[in-house]
Formats: structure tokens, sequence, C-alpha cells
């Protein structure tokens, strides 16, 4: 019997196919995994080891379909997509995969007859969040429309112990801490023990007899490969999400010192090897945490690398002779942002020093294999590593980068003399004898054959602004990608009521993988049952939202209230500040108003949630200030049935897929020219949310979609800024100084 709750089989369960579809089947697989995996105590079948023991019997189903797609690809040798990312914000795994592989009623009728509901199963799961914010989620919509999509692609990223923190909010504003997504294992995850790489930190060079250059010396340690199976949507294949994780090698550890009782350094080396995937983003304020980000974004290139050319070699052996010519019509490997630029040098150096190929051909092959993603316009963004850190930790590559550097320096001489007054800014290198760095966006773009930017008017500001002077070199370099998002995630399993009924309406479902589709249920907008149905759906994820809000913020919101949503990082470009400040002029309107009056207004509900980044005071500040505004607002109650204002705490890929269905109303206000895309301004609008928003990012081609009356236009041009901001230095507002009035004001108001 179980110790407490409810119980498995008392008898020990048949192992049943595990790739049947029959919920009795399914039910003895979970009770299987839950009495023959071994990760807790016997006999417990409470929600948390259900959970495991779901989650393990589909990735039992997924392994299937997992090999045959690995072997498929070896065998067919496709030219294969790999994604280097730091940032990978995946989320919760199981309705995803149990929604791709279409067996979502064969589990709840599974779980319901071993005494569970899917819902709170599936809620028993930690996000995977290894990523900050829009540039890792990206990543794995990424991961989930190639998949959908049958391409051949492969994602590479660090598993870090621990991800983004969690967010705590207290008197005080947000607070960091840990979060152990790994506390109790991931389901999903397959280490791969045969899959493992050296990665080299600091030594020095040594040159052959040939002339030929060899990195040697300094510190090696191990990536050891975690691969994570991605399901396509309602397809067989499967693609991976490998995440490397840092080993120190058993000769590292020195045995002789342990037994002498020194321990910290007979361990000295591999607890370093630990610290390159401890956390995403350590602080860089030190010397020491920049060196460990660089060390971070160095070893998920070499890993990764060392990884793709086997695999290039494994499959072409198959088909006989090869050249490294091939290489680029076989492989693509696409830089999320510049972090991974080291892979530019690092595959420079496995060509010429181990594989022996001359610069030319290295240069050949390396330029037409990478391309490059902006995400960002903000300068702070715009990586520029330290000349003297490279040269310490990374002596081979420096060698390369300053020959790249040198070798554009000659092309522009020799070829655009006009453009010499520009070298000193288009330069990889930058010699400031103060602050000699090297700029790993330029790196970037003279290296990747192409360069894309993530909505059109990020990517003409690219080309206008950022890389202006480079677009005449290479006019054909520079494209655009508007983001996107998958449907699966954010309508189709997130809101399944929603999604229901479009199905209904549309008699097809197959607008969950071609969402041009949902144009058709432009007919039906006038019929009143359609109308009724869409309202009764909403109503139902708004209910479910306000539970929601309730359990983790104690504040009791009206489902008959708007719901006015912002939800994003916590940055000064997205204007949280002017939002908080909307809500505190709404406050003080309805203040002055007769209570008669403010009968006709309709009530609002306002939440604004995200993460601020831990050094980020003026971020942490709005924080603050939305919840101190909260706190005021809520408990007045001449006026807290017309207006609240709540303050989402640590939000997360999971918490959107509970806000995102029930808004009504959303916020995407950045400064023009600042918010490269956006995404979640996707996801508002596909899931029947009206917009407010500026002509910024991915939200100018989403109000030619939607229609400019779903959409409310708000703030200055793009290209209205510059002028704004020359006023704004000439002694008018500062951000800085309203949000201190408005602290002023709220410490008054409690
Ligand atoms: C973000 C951009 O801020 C956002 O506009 C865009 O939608 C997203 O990338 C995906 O392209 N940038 C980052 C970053 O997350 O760290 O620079």
């Amino acid at each position: 019997m179980a110790e407490n709750g409810k119980s498995a089989t008392e008898k020990v369960p048949a192992v049943a196919n595990p790739l049947s579809e029959q919920p009795s089947e399914i039910a003895s697989n979970i009770n299987y995994h839950a009495q023959f995996s071994p990760h807790f105590s016997p006999f417990k079948f409470e929600p948390e080891q259900a959970f495991f023991a779901t989650a393990e019997s589909v990735r039992d189903r997924l392994v299937k379909q997992w090999n045959e797609t690995f072997l498929h690809y070896h065998k067919v040798d496709p030219k294969q997509t790999y994604y280097l990312s730091m940032e990978y914000l995946q989320g919760r795994a199981l309705t995803n995969a149990i929604g791709n592989l279409d067996i979502q009623n064969a589990y709840a009728e599974a779980l319901n007859k071993l005494g569970h509901e899917l819902e709170e199963i599936a809620e028993q799961e930690k996000d995977a969040a290894l990523g900050n914010g829009g540039l890792g989620r990206l990543a794995s919509c990424f991961l989930d429309s190639m998949a959908t999509l049958n391409l051949p692609a492969w994602g590479y990223g660090l598993r870090y112990k621990y991800g983004l923190f969690k967010q705590l909010i207290t008197k005080q504003g947000q607070e960091e801490i840990a979060e152990d997504w790994l506390e109790k294992f991931s389901p999903w995850e397959v280490v791969r023990h045969d899959i493992v790489f050296p990665v080299r930190f600091f030594g020095s060079i040594e040159i052959n007899p040939d002339g030929s250059r060899k990195w040697v010396g300094g510190e090696v340690v191990q990536a050891l490969a975690y691969d994570v199976p991605i399901p396509g949507y309602k397809t067989k294949n499967t693609i991976s999400l490998r995440l490397w994780e840092a080993k120190g090698r058993a000769e590292d550890f020195n045995l002789f010192q342990f037994n002498d009782g020194q321990y910290e350094s007979a361990a000295q080396l591999h607890s370093r090897a630990q610290q390159i995937c401890a956390v995403l983003y350590p602080g860089d304020a030190t010397e020491d945490g920049k060196l460990l980000r660089l060390k971070q974004q160095f070893f998920l290139c070499s890993a990764s690398l060392q990884d793709i050319i086997l695999r290039f070699k494994e499959r072409r052996s198959g088909k006989g002779s090869w050249k490294w010519s091939e290489f680029p019509s076989k492989v693509a490997v696409q830089l999320n942002d510049t972090h991974p630029t080291l892979a530019i040098p690092e595959l420079m150096r496995l060509l010429m020093d181990d594989e022996r190929l001359g610069w030319d051909e290295a240069w050949d092959v390396t330029t037409r294999t990478i391309a490059y993603t902006n995400h960002t316009v903000l300068p702070e963004a715009l990586e520029k590593w330290s000349q003297p850190v490279m040269w310490k930790l990374l002596p081979r590559h420096m060698e390369i980068i300053e020959e790249i550097d040198k070798r554009f320096l000659a092309m522009i001489n020799a070829t655009r003399p006009d453009l010499e007054h520009k070298l000193p800014t288009m330069r990889v290198l930058d010699h400031n004898p103060q602050k000699p760095v090297v700029r790993m966006a330029n790196l970037c773009v003279v290296s990747a054959h192409t360069v894309n930017g993530v909505a059109q008017l990020h990517s003409d500001i690219l080309k206008a602004e950022l890389f202006a002077d480079y677009v005449s070199i290479w006019p054909t370099k520079f494209q655009n990608k508007t983001n996107g998002i998958t449907p699966r995630r954010w309508l189709r399993f997130c809101s399944p009521e929603l999604s229901n009924i479009i199905t209904k309406w549309l008699k097809t479902d197959q607008w969950v993988t071609n969402l041009d589709l949902l144009s058709g249920l432009r007919e039906f907008a006038d019929n009143a049952d359609f109308q009724d149905e869409w309202a009764s759906a909403k109503m139902a994820n708004k209910q479910r939202l306000a539970q929601y809000i309730l359990r983790v913020t104690g504040v009791s919101i009206d489902p008959n209230s708007l719901f006015d949503i912002q939800v994003k990082r916590i940055h000064e470009y997205k204007r949280q500040l002017l939002n908080i400040l909307g809500a505190i002029y709404r406050y003080k309107k309805l203040k002055e108003m007769s209570p008669e009056l403010r009968k006709n207004t309709t009530s609002r509900t306002i939440m604004i949630g995200g993460k601020a980044f831990a050094t980020y005071t003026n971020a942490k500040r709005i924080v603050k200030l939305v919840n101190d505004v909260g706190a005021v607002v809520n408990n007045d109650p001449e006026v807290n049935s017309y207006l609240k204002v709540v303050f989402v705490p640590n939000y997360n890929v999971s918490v959107a897929e509970m806000l995102i269905p029930g808004s009504e109303l959303s916020q995407h206000i950045s400064t023009a020219g600042m918010e490269a895309s956006g995404t979640s301004n996707m996801k508002f609008a596909l899931n029947g949310c009206l917009i407010i928003g500026t002509l910024d990012g991915a939200n100018v081609e989403i109000r030619e979609e939607i229609g400019e009356e779903n959409f409310f236009l708000f703030g200055a041009r793009a290209d209205e800024v510059p002028q704004l901001r020359k006023d704004r230095e000439n002694g008018l507002v500062r951000t800085q100084f309203i949000i201190a009035i408005c602290e002023l004001r709220v410490v008054a108001f409690n």
C-alpha cells in the first residue's frame, strides 16, 4: 500500500508496450516507472511522483522516434542546421510532448485510472528556464517549429545547474533566489556518456616544424552531452537539443594532495570545471566574472563544433570520399546573437590546426557556414571583450581574430579607400590604449555570410544605422527574418477551449500548422453563436487566471473586469514605467469622480510581470513601484472594484501560458526603434487579444496582419525619437526623476 495518499498498483505491473496508445497500457507503463525507475522511495504515488513516472513513460515513446530520426538523417545526409544559443527558455515539456504526439486524451484517461488529473500532474513540472528573455524563448520556439517542419536541425546550449533566478516579491521589491530546476532531475534529458569532447583554456601556442600552429597546455575540461528530445507536431521528426555540461578529467584530480588532506587544491580543476555551467549569466562586474562568461561562451562553441565536425565526417565517410569544401553544403551554423561568436575563430582553428587546411580554404568554409542573428540595437548588449583577457584565455583564437582584422583592413585599403575614415568603428579590434577590445558584432558581420535582424523595422535599422558602413561592401549579406512563435504551445495547448472552437468553426485543425487559415474565421465575426462561444472560452481562461492570481498574490481580481497585461523583462525601454504612470493617473481620475460617474467606467485589472536583471537598479525600482502602487490601489475600498493593479511574480513560460489566454488588452509600448521584434505581441494577438503598442519591432507587421482597428497605436515613430531625445537632454524630464517622484507619492499614499 502507499505510505500516504494515492496508491500505485500493489502487484508488479507488467511492462506494457511502451508505444501503445491504449489508456490502460499507458497506465501500466506509468505504474511501471513509478515502481521500477527508482527515483523516490517506493510506493509513493503523489502528484509529484506521478509526474516523473508519466514523463518517463512519454520519454520512452519519444526515444523510438528520436533514434529513427537520427538514423534517417545519418543515412540521407541532408544539410543540417545547428542553432548555437547560450539561452533556451523551454518551459515545461509534458503537455507539449503529449500534445505534439497527439495522445493527450489517452494520457488524461490513463492518469484518471490511476487517480490523478493530467492538469494537476503537468503543474508539477518545473520550468526549464535556461534563458533570460526573448532571445531564449525564440530559440525554443524555433526548435519546436523546425521539428514540426521536418527539418534536420539541432540546438546546442549549456546545461546550467541554476538557470534564470526565481523572483520573490517582498516589501523591498524583487529578491532573486537560485532556481534549482535539476533538484529532482529532469526526466527529459538523456546523458550521452559516449559524447565527450575536450575543451582547452589558457595555455600557449607551439609552432610545428612546417610552420603550422598548435594550441597546447593550459587547462582542459570535458564537455559531456545531455540530449533533450524535441518532438514535432504530428510528425515522427524528433530533433535534439544538446546541452553541454563541464566536467573535470580524472587525471586532473590530485589524489596525492587529497590523501594529504589538501582537499580543496586536490579538486581545484574539477571545481573550476563545475563553475562553467553553474549559472546562467554569472555577474560580470569583476574580472573573474568576465573570464567565467567568456569561458562559458567558448565552451559552448568548442564542444558544439567538435561534435558537428565529427558528425559531418561520419556522415560523409559513409558516402565514400569527401572534401572540406562540401562542409557548408552540409552544415549551417546559426549564431543566436553575439554570445556564440567564438564559433568563428574556433572553426578556423579546428580547420587549420587540426585538419591542416590553409587560411584561404578555412576562411571560405567558415564564412559559408556561419550566419548571425542580431537581437538588439542596445549598445550595452553588443558584446566587447577585453583583448588582454582574450589573449590570456584563448591565445590561439586571438591570433586568428588579429589575422581576420588585418585582412579586413587590407581589403578596405585595397578596394574601398572611401571607407578608410570609417575603419576605427568598422574594425574587429578596437586598439584604444585604455581599453583595447574585440568587437564581437563586428567579427560576426565580417565573417558571417548572412546577418539578419528579427523584424522588418529592426533589420532596416541595422542596415541604416548599426551596420550601415558594411552594407555597401556586402549589400546582399543583410536580411530580415521576422520572428515567429509556435502556435502549438501558444494557442493549441495553452488554450484548448479556444482551439476547439477555432477547429469547430474552421472545420479543420490544419490551422495548428498553418496560421494563415485563421483568416477563415473572419466570415463568422458577426455570428452570434461564434461570438458567444468565443466569449465563453475567454471567460473560462480569465477565471482560471483569476484563481491563479489569487493563489500567488492573495489579490482577488474580477473576471468581469478588463484584463490589461504587460509581461516581459523589465527594462526602461520597454516602458513598464509609463504603464504604471498610466495606472496612477487612472487611479487619480477615479478618485476624483463621483460614485455615479465611476459606475460608467470599465473596470480594469492591470497586470504587469517580468524579471529585472539582478544588477539593474532602475528596473528593480520599477518592480517595487508597481507593487507599491498595487498595495495602495487594491486596498482602497472607494475605487478597488474599478481598478486593480497586480504585479505577477516570477514571470516565466508557464506563467505566460496562464496569462496570455486570459488577456483582452496587452501593452507593447517600447520606445520606437528599441524593441528588435518582441514575440509576446504575437502570442497575445494569437489569443484574440487587442494590442496597444508603438510602431516598434514586429508590432508594425502584426498591425498589418490583424488590422489597424484591432491595434491601438500609440507614441512617437522611430524616426521621430532622436529629436525627442535631444529635447529631453535639453532639460526636460528624466526617467530617474520620474521614478523618484512616483516613489515619493507612493510612500505618501501608504
Ligand atoms: C530580444 C529582443 O529584445 C526582442 O525584441 C526580440 O523579440 C527577441 O530578442 C528575439 O529576437 N533580445 C534579447 C537579448 O533577448 O538578450 O538581446
